[in-house]
């Protein structure tokens, strides 16, 4: 597997380097929009460390993703009114990954509504900020 490489748009963005509509921050996790939503609400958990993918991360750092992105399963759940949640994690290009930093989809479901195909449409900036700010206040607490 090739190392990992700090030049990848979502260490750029974990640094500050780019914008995200984020909706949860602690010390070891960020959460932001995917900004090609396969549903409305999709949200992507990432570990602060430099880990490529499930493949090089400790498990003490999955283990605080997965706790993540149950908090943005919930908050969905709780905020959206979705009828369920579709979790996706992918590792190496062949397993379909795209983005080499490691990453949980968090896609939150409407009965009878299928995701859209992955990376297939940009969302409106309006909308991004809209539901970031719903998301955000609901993992908030508020
Ligand atoms: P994958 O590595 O296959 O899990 O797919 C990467 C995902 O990241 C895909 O759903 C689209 C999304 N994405 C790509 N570029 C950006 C970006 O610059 N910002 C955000 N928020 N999402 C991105």
């Amino acid at each position: 597997m090739p190392a990992y490489d700090p030049n990848n748009i979502f260490a750029k963005i974990l640094r500050g380097e780019l914008p995200c509509y984020k909706v949860y921050e602690d010390d070891k996790a960020l959460a932001f929009l995917d900004i090609m939503p396969r549903a409305p609400g999709h949200t992507l958990v990432l570990p602060k460390a430099p880990a490529r993918n499930m493949l090089d991360i400790s498990p003490d750092d999955l283990a605080h993703v997965a706790k993540v992105a149950q908090k943005v399963a919930k908050a969905a759940m709780a905020t959206l009114g979705s009828d369920g949640i579709t979790v996706q994690q992918f590792n190496e290009g062949p397993g379909g990954q795209v983005v080499f930093h490691l990453h949980v989809h968090v896609i939150p479901r409407k009965s009878g509504v299928p995701m859209k195909p992955a990376a297939s449409e940009k969302e409106k900036p309006e909308a991004l900020a809209e539901m970031a700010k719903r998301l955000s206040a609901a993992l908030a607490g508020g």
